[in-house]
């Protein structure tokens, strides 16, 4: 078939060459503005998707009481939580807070959350915060969620993911789905592009600095952009400490690794550390960053750099000619970046070039050796317009999200290569309307070893006439499609509020550490625990006590459906009020709560946790506490007292 003629080759033509230099630039205003006419043309062709592959999207229902097949894990953008999905079911199934505040769990107001927060913020962070009256950073631009490996394959121990917003990583515990610990990048501005390496474990979690800034960011020099750098980041993964740093020429965008442990990369769509629109966009080419990760090890263990901040930094800038980086040119501001599982071909998303540049990663060891950077390009498919991610079906093909066109492209790595030496073959397979201007897409296991070919979502940043209107903001529209067979087929539109960038579906048989009920001695409120026990009391056991330390109150109780141990308790104004709140019960599914009535304090205990969150009775008077999470027929009832004696009395 000819994919050429069928599929916008007028639209194609429009961009003409790959790299237009200065016209590409100039035509991106227009381009960008073509967006919305581009869906509106996707609206058409919908109908002819649907109905070739009908057969194949039989029989994918997931009824009531089913169970879903795989499990994905969602980020959710500046709303700075992840979310669970089912797939491919596509149902919710639960939010973790991580970089927000969540009224619903206490997140970032119970002190074992603020403690996960605290615990690597630097002081001048702290200071900071402090200047707004806050502890914490309680907002996060969360792009990418990725899942701990071991040789290739997903592990089920933890899933990692990004804050843009405030330059902080975090990490979720596959077993309890919470955040456990979460840590500032110093050195660095704006994690962007994060990904765990895949070999032989996920030693490392590799972290892309999307924002330029002096190394030295304390105001003696601003505006002189040669003193700007950016930096890639190695995290301890399991320490959750900086292993490293590398400093690099232009920006950081978006991060994969390899299959054998031996690369990191990350592209680049300011090498010319432009610091407007125009600037950024002036070059004919930026750059895809190699990272040799044997060398940079071998260097910090020789002690071959510099300690800024704390972190150990290296100098892998274009100019400092070392070991540890090299620099592929590649079309134009690119963006996605993404290994396929055939641990041999590396895939760029041109972005503002109609193409995916193909690199082989088995001959960087020459780029290293002096050959020509672009001598590992061995492809690169004109696709279409705005290729932005890349996902895998374990087969040798390529699902390539095409923004401009709000389509996505199916085709085949070899024909590729084949047509990239000179054969005359189409690489492109099939190519689909989505609704509408697509970003990340994720096939089912598609980042590992383990990549199935069955299930594809599509993360639509737009989803504009597909759902009842909601007024002027709209959800985000995340399509499920069966890649199955020949034909990709739209089975499913899931709206999705603001904003999933990036998703991965694992399959429900890694996730076997999965708890229904927490270990009493779980690691999370340990020093909770401690200071129980400096106190006395001990928390296994049914308690209400209540310590005072000069105006600090703690106030310990169990709780135990339907009843908090303590029914009414009475502390002065002014005091600082600590609530321990220890769920004894251990009954799958028996989450309680505790609300402190008009003082902006909530938090959630699941069954056999521990929760503490600490406020200053400001105002005498009587407070009702209740519990909010619904646990019993006598739920309601599940409250109590906090007397205020006025001050002096
Ligand atoms: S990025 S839409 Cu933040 Cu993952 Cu590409
Ligand atoms: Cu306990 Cu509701
Ligand atoms: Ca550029």
């Amino acid at each position: 078939m000819d994919h050429d003629q069928k599929h916008g080759l007028s639209r194609r033509a429009l961009l003409g060459a790959t790299a237009g230099g200065a016209a590409l630039a100039g035509g991106l205003g227009g381009r960008l503005a073509l967006g919305p006419t581009v869906a509106g043309l996707g609206a058409a062709g919908i109908a002819t998707a649907a109905t070739t592959g009908a057969a194949q999207a039989a029989g994918f229902e997931v009824a009531p009481g089913q169970l879903d097949e795989y499990y994905g894990f969602w980020s959710s953008g500046q709303t700075g939580e992840m979310r669970i999905l089912g797939i491919p079911s596509m149902r919710e199934l639960m939010r973790v807070p991580v970089f927000n505040r969540c009224s619903a769990t206490g997140w970032g107001q119970t002190n074992e959350s603020i403690r996960i927060h605290q615990r690597t913020m630097t002081e001048k962070t702290k200071a900071q915060l402090a200047a707004n009256g806050k502890k914490i950073h309680d907002n996060g631009d969360l792009h990418h969620v990725h899942m701990s490996y071991t040789e290739g394959k997903y592990d089920g121990r933890y899933l990692y993911m990004n804050d843009k917003a405030n330059t902080r990583v975090a990490r979720v515990r596959g077993d309890v789905m919470k955040c456990d610990a979460i840590l500032e990048i110093p050195n660095a501005k704006g994690i962007h592009g994060m990904r765990p390496q895949k070999w032989p474990r996920s030693n490392y979690v590799f972290c892309n600095g999307e924002d330029e800034a002096p190394l030295v960011n304390d105001g003696s020099t601003m505006k002189d952009v040669t003193t700007y750098v950016n930096v890639f980041t190695a995290v301890d993964a399991d320490k959750w400490d900086v292993a490293w740093q590398v400093l690099v020429s232009g920006n950081l965008d978006n991060c994969d690794a390899d299959y054998e442990g031996k690369w990191a990369f990350s592209t680049s769509y300011n090498s010319e550390m432009g610091m407007t629109l125009a600037d950024m966009t002036a070059s004919e080419m930026d750059h895809v960053v190699v990272f040799n990760i044997a060398e940079i090890e071998k260097a910090v263990a020789e002690g071959k750099f510099e300690e800024v901040n704390g972190v150990k930094v290296l100098d892998g800038r274009k100019d400092a000619n070392s070991q540890f980086t090299r620099y592929i040119p590649i079309a134009n501001n690119p963006h996605g970046c993404n290994m396929a599982p055939d641990k041999k071909h590396l895939c760029i998303g041109g972005k503002l070039s109609p193409t995916v540049t193909v690199i082989d990663v088995t001959l960087l060891d020459a780029v290293f050796a002096g050959a020509d950077p672009r001598s590992c390009v061995v492809a690169e498919p004109e696709l279409g317009l705005g290729p932005l991610h890349n996902a895998f079906d374990g087969q040798g093909n390529v699902y390539t999200s095409l923004f401009l066109d709000s389509q996505v492209v199916k085709w085949n790595i070899e024909k590729a290569i084949a047509a990239y030496k000179g054969e005359k073959v189409d690489p492109i397979l099939d190519k689909l309307d989505v609704q509408y201007q697509p970003g990340h897409l994720k096939t089912s296991m598609g980042e590992t070893l383990e990549a199935d070919g069955k299930w594809m979502v599509c993360l639509c940043k737009f989803s504009k006439d597909r759902f009842l209107n909601v007024g002027p903001l709209k959800p985000e529209n995340d399509q499920l499609i069966d890649i199955s067979g020949d034909k990709m087929v739209v089975i499913h539109d899931g709206p999705n509020f603001a904003e999933p960038h990036d998703a991965i579906a694992v399959h429900a048989s890694k996730m076997t550490n999965i708890k229904s009920v927490w270990d009493r001695q779980d690691p999370m409120w340990a020093e909770t625990r401690k200071q129980a026990e400096a106190d006395g009391v001990n928390l296994d056991e049914y308690q209400d006590t209540v310590i005072r330390d000069g105006n600090k109150v703690r106030v310990y109780m169990s709780s135990q459906a339907p009843q908090f141990a303590l029914e009414e308790f009475t502390v002065k104004e002014g005091d600082e009020v600590t609530v321990i709140v220890t769920n004894l019960d251990d009954i799958d599914d028996l989450t309680h709560g505790f609300t402190m009535g008009n003082h902006g304090v909530a938090m959630e205990i699941g069954p056999q946790a521990t929760a503490s969150v600490t406020f200053v009775a400001a105002n005498a008077g009587v407070y009702w506490y209740y519990c909010q999470w619904f646990c019993h027929a006598l739920h309601m009832e599940m409250r109590g007292r906090m007397f205020v004696e006025p001050k002096g009395a």
